[in-house]
Protein backbone atom coordinates (compact mmCIF):
# COMPACT_ATOMS: atom_id res chain seq x y z
CA UNK A 1 0.00 0.00 0.00
CA UNK A 2 1.49 3.51 -0.72
CA UNK A 3 -0.20 6.77 0.84
CA UNK A 4 -0.59 9.28 -1.55
CA UNK A 5 -0.71 13.24 -0.09
CA UNK A 6 -2.37 15.36 -2.72
CA UNK A 7 -4.64 17.76 -4.05
CA UNK A 8 -6.38 18.39 -6.75
CA UNK A 9 -3.61 19.79 -9.09
CA UNK A 10 -1.55 18.77 -12.18
CA UNK A 11 1.61 17.90 -9.76
CA UNK A 12 -1.11 15.69 -7.54
CA UNK A 13 -2.56 14.11 -10.70
CA UNK A 14 0.73 12.88 -12.17
CA UNK A 15 0.96 10.57 -9.10
CA UNK A 16 -2.69 9.60 -8.90
CA UNK A 17 -2.21 8.82 -12.89
CA UNK A 18 0.72 6.83 -12.46
CA UNK A 19 -0.48 4.93 -9.56
CA UNK A 20 -3.41 4.07 -11.58
CA UNK A 21 -1.74 3.15 -14.78
CA UNK A 22 0.39 0.91 -12.65
CA UNK A 23 -2.49 -0.73 -10.53
CA UNK A 24 -0.45 0.01 -7.60
CA UNK A 25 -2.90 -0.20 -4.39
CA UNK A 26 -2.76 3.37 -2.94
CA UNK A 27 -4.74 5.60 -0.69
CA UNK A 28 -5.14 9.57 -1.02
CA UNK A 29 -4.89 11.34 1.66
CA UNK A 30 -6.16 15.31 0.72
CA UNK A 31 -3.85 17.87 1.90
CA UNK A 32 -6.25 21.21 2.19
CA UNK A 33 -3.84 23.90 0.37
CA UNK A 34 -6.80 26.27 1.34
CA UNK A 35 -6.12 25.82 4.63
CA UNK A 36 -2.41 25.39 3.89
CA UNK A 37 -1.69 21.67 5.53
CA UNK A 38 1.23 21.17 3.54
CA UNK A 39 3.13 23.61 5.60
CA UNK A 40 1.62 21.92 8.92
CA UNK A 41 4.92 20.81 11.14
CA UNK A 42 3.81 16.64 11.05
CA UNK A 43 3.62 17.35 6.62
CA UNK A 44 6.98 19.44 6.30
CA UNK A 45 8.57 16.01 8.15
CA UNK A 46 7.43 14.58 5.35
CA UNK A 47 8.25 16.64 2.46
CA UNK A 48 10.84 19.60 3.69
CA UNK A 49 9.52 21.77 0.50
CA UNK A 50 5.81 22.34 1.75
CA UNK A 51 4.17 21.37 -1.05
CA UNK A 52 2.27 18.33 -2.96
CA UNK A 53 2.77 15.62 -3.77
CA UNK A 54 4.28 12.81 -1.34
CA UNK A 55 4.50 9.59 -1.39
CA UNK A 56 5.03 7.27 1.52
CA UNK A 57 5.65 3.21 0.08
CA UNK A 58 4.40 1.38 3.40
CA UNK A 59 5.69 -1.83 1.64
CA UNK A 60 9.11 -0.56 1.74
CA UNK A 61 9.63 0.47 5.27
CA UNK A 62 7.94 3.32 5.26
CA UNK A 63 10.01 5.17 2.26
CA UNK A 64 9.02 8.40 2.01
CA UNK A 65 9.80 10.20 -1.11
CA UNK A 66 8.67 13.81 -2.02
CA UNK A 67 8.91 16.04 -5.67
CA UNK A 68 6.71 14.69 -8.13
CA UNK A 69 9.61 13.87 -10.68
CA UNK A 70 10.91 12.13 -8.28
CA UNK A 71 8.04 10.02 -7.10
CA UNK A 72 7.29 9.16 -10.83
CA UNK A 73 10.77 7.66 -11.54
CA UNK A 74 10.88 5.66 -7.95
CA UNK A 75 7.22 3.78 -9.03
CA UNK A 76 8.57 3.18 -12.74
CA UNK A 77 11.69 1.69 -11.14
CA UNK A 78 10.03 -0.24 -8.23
CA UNK A 79 7.40 -1.67 -10.62
CA UNK A 80 9.92 -1.86 -13.91
CA UNK A 81 7.32 0.05 -15.78
CA UNK A 82 6.14 3.43 -17.63
CA UNK A 83 10.67 3.74 -17.96
CA UNK A 84 12.97 1.67 -20.08
CA UNK A 85 15.67 0.17 -18.20
CA UNK A 86 18.46 0.33 -21.07
CA UNK A 87 20.17 3.62 -20.74
CA UNK A 88 19.56 5.48 -23.78
CA UNK A 89 15.12 4.48 -23.30
CA UNK A 90 15.86 5.76 -19.95
CA UNK A 91 17.41 8.88 -20.75
CA UNK A 92 15.14 9.57 -23.43
CA UNK A 93 12.17 9.28 -20.94
CA UNK A 94 14.37 11.65 -18.27
CA UNK A 95 14.93 13.92 -20.99
CA UNK A 96 10.63 14.67 -21.89
CA UNK A 97 10.48 14.37 -17.40
CA UNK A 98 12.85 16.79 -16.97
CA UNK A 99 11.47 19.26 -19.60
CA UNK A 100 8.27 19.10 -17.66
CA UNK A 101 9.73 19.67 -14.46
CA UNK A 102 11.89 22.36 -15.34
CA UNK A 103 9.98 23.80 -18.14
CA UNK A 104 6.09 23.08 -18.91
CA UNK A 105 5.46 23.09 -14.73
CA UNK A 106 6.74 25.98 -13.73
CA UNK A 107 6.04 28.03 -17.01
CA UNK A 108 2.22 27.05 -17.21
CA UNK A 109 2.06 27.52 -13.03
CA UNK A 110 3.73 31.01 -13.68
CA UNK A 111 1.13 31.66 -16.32
CA UNK A 112 -1.83 30.81 -14.02
CA UNK A 113 -0.64 32.90 -11.43
CA UNK A 114 -0.21 36.19 -13.14
CA UNK A 115 -3.43 34.94 -15.77
CA UNK A 116 -5.63 33.86 -13.21
CA UNK A 117 -4.75 34.43 -9.55
CA UNK A 118 -2.96 37.68 -9.60
CA UNK A 119 -4.90 40.59 -7.86
CA UNK A 120 -3.14 42.50 -9.98
CA UNK A 121 -3.36 42.10 -13.70
CA UNK A 122 0.35 42.72 -15.44
CA UNK A 123 0.11 42.32 -19.19
CA UNK A 124 4.18 42.16 -19.28
CA UNK A 125 3.95 38.88 -16.68
CA UNK A 126 0.96 37.54 -18.41
CA UNK A 127 2.20 37.66 -21.82
CA UNK A 128 6.22 36.98 -21.07
CA UNK A 129 4.79 33.02 -19.14
CA UNK A 130 1.73 32.45 -22.11
CA UNK A 131 4.49 33.59 -24.86
CA UNK A 132 7.31 30.85 -23.22
CA UNK A 133 4.14 28.43 -22.65
CA UNK A 134 2.88 28.82 -26.15
CA UNK A 135 6.65 27.92 -27.38
CA UNK A 136 7.18 24.79 -25.15
CA UNK A 137 4.06 23.34 -26.56
CA UNK A 138 5.09 23.77 -30.12
CA UNK A 139 8.43 22.38 -28.88
CA UNK A 140 6.14 18.86 -27.70
CA UNK A 141 3.89 19.28 -31.25
CA UNK A 142 7.57 19.00 -33.16
CA UNK A 143 8.17 16.10 -30.93
CA UNK A 144 5.07 14.27 -31.55
CA UNK A 145 4.89 14.92 -35.40
CA UNK A 146 7.19 12.45 -35.67
CA UNK A 147 6.46 10.05 -32.20
CA UNK A 148 3.20 8.45 -31.55
CA UNK A 149 4.53 9.25 -27.66
CA UNK A 150 7.02 11.66 -26.21
CA UNK A 151 9.83 9.02 -25.48
CA UNK A 152 9.44 5.47 -26.93
CA UNK A 153 6.08 3.67 -25.61
CA UNK A 154 3.43 5.71 -23.37
CA UNK A 155 6.06 6.70 -20.11
CA UNK A 156 5.75 8.26 -17.44
CA UNK A 157 6.80 11.58 -19.95
CA UNK A 158 3.94 11.54 -20.87
CA UNK A 159 2.13 11.29 -18.16
CA UNK A 160 4.03 14.23 -16.24
CA UNK A 161 3.75 16.79 -19.04
CA UNK A 162 0.09 15.79 -19.84
CA UNK A 163 -1.34 16.50 -16.51
CA UNK A 164 -0.18 19.80 -16.52
CA UNK A 165 -0.75 20.28 -20.61
CA UNK A 166 -4.41 19.11 -20.56
CA UNK A 167 -5.25 22.44 -18.69
CA UNK A 168 -3.86 24.88 -21.35
CA UNK A 169 -7.31 26.90 -21.53
CA UNK A 170 -6.66 27.43 -17.58
CA UNK A 171 -3.50 28.68 -18.26
CA UNK A 172 -5.21 31.00 -21.15
CA UNK A 173 -2.64 29.77 -23.94
CA UNK A 174 -4.38 28.32 -27.67
CA UNK A 175 -3.18 24.91 -29.30
CA UNK A 176 -4.29 26.26 -32.29
CA UNK A 177 -2.33 24.68 -35.03
CA UNK A 178 -0.49 22.31 -33.12
CA UNK A 179 -2.65 19.17 -34.48
CA UNK A 180 0.05 16.72 -32.95
CA UNK A 181 -0.35 17.98 -29.84
CA UNK A 182 -3.58 18.06 -29.43
CA UNK A 183 -3.86 14.65 -31.08
CA UNK A 184 -1.84 13.30 -28.37
CA UNK A 185 -4.14 15.27 -25.33
CA UNK A 186 -6.97 13.23 -26.54
CA UNK A 187 -5.46 10.20 -26.94
CA UNK A 188 -4.12 10.24 -23.26
CA UNK A 189 -7.23 11.63 -21.53
CA UNK A 190 -8.97 8.72 -23.55
CA UNK A 191 -7.05 6.07 -21.06
CA UNK A 192 -9.35 4.74 -18.35
CA UNK A 193 -6.35 5.20 -15.60
CA UNK A 194 -5.59 8.93 -16.75
CA UNK A 195 -9.43 9.49 -16.09
CA UNK A 196 -9.49 7.53 -12.86
CA UNK A 197 -6.12 9.25 -11.66
CA UNK A 198 -7.14 12.74 -12.81
CA UNK A 199 -10.34 12.72 -10.49
CA UNK A 200 -8.33 11.97 -7.63
CA UNK A 201 -9.04 13.41 -4.62
CA UNK A 202 -12.08 12.88 -5.03
CA UNK A 203 -14.69 16.18 -4.38
CA UNK A 204 -15.94 14.54 -1.36
CA UNK A 205 -12.96 13.46 0.51
CA UNK A 206 -12.12 17.83 -0.18
CA UNK A 207 -13.12 20.51 2.48
CA UNK A 208 -15.72 23.31 0.90
CA UNK A 209 -13.02 25.46 0.09
CA UNK A 210 -11.13 23.32 -2.18
CA UNK A 211 -14.14 22.05 -3.65
CA UNK A 212 -15.00 25.55 -4.49
CA UNK A 213 -11.86 25.49 -6.24
CA UNK A 214 -11.74 22.19 -7.71
CA UNK A 215 -15.66 23.18 -9.32
CA UNK A 216 -13.93 26.20 -10.60
CA UNK A 217 -11.11 24.82 -12.70
CA UNK A 218 -12.89 21.69 -13.83
CA UNK A 219 -15.90 24.27 -15.47
CA UNK A 220 -12.54 25.20 -17.87
CA UNK A 221 -11.18 21.74 -18.13
CA UNK A 222 -10.92 19.15 -21.34
N1 LIG B 1 8.50 20.76 -7.70
C1 LIG B 1 7.36 20.29 -6.96
C2 LIG B 1 6.23 21.28 -7.12
C3 LIG B 1 5.05 20.90 -6.28
C4 LIG B 1 4.01 22.02 -6.23
O1 LIG B 1 4.25 23.16 -6.64
N2 LIG B 1 2.83 21.69 -5.67
C5 LIG B 1 1.80 22.67 -5.52
C6 LIG B 1 0.47 22.14 -6.04
S1 LIG B 1 0.51 21.85 -7.78
C7 LIG B 1 1.62 22.98 -4.03
O2 LIG B 1 1.74 22.12 -3.21
N3 LIG B 1 1.32 24.25 -3.72
C8 LIG B 1 1.10 24.67 -2.39
C9 LIG B 1 2.09 25.70 -1.91
O3 LIG B 1 2.81 26.26 -2.75
O4 LIG B 1 2.12 25.96 -0.71
C10 LIG B 1 6.95 18.89 -7.47
O5 LIG B 1 7.07 18.67 -8.68
O6 LIG B 1 6.54 18.05 -6.64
Amino acid sequence: MIELYTAETPNGWKISIALEELGLPYHARPIALSKNEQKEEWYLKLNPNGRIPTIVDRDNGDFVVFESGAILIYLAEKTGRLMPTDPKGRSRVLQWTMFQMGGIGPMMGQANVFFRYAPEKIPYAIERYQREVRRLFEVLNRQLAEHEFLAGDYSIADICNWSWVHSYEWSGVSIEGLAHLKRWIDTIAARPAVQRGRAVPPPADLGAQDQKTLEGGRKILV
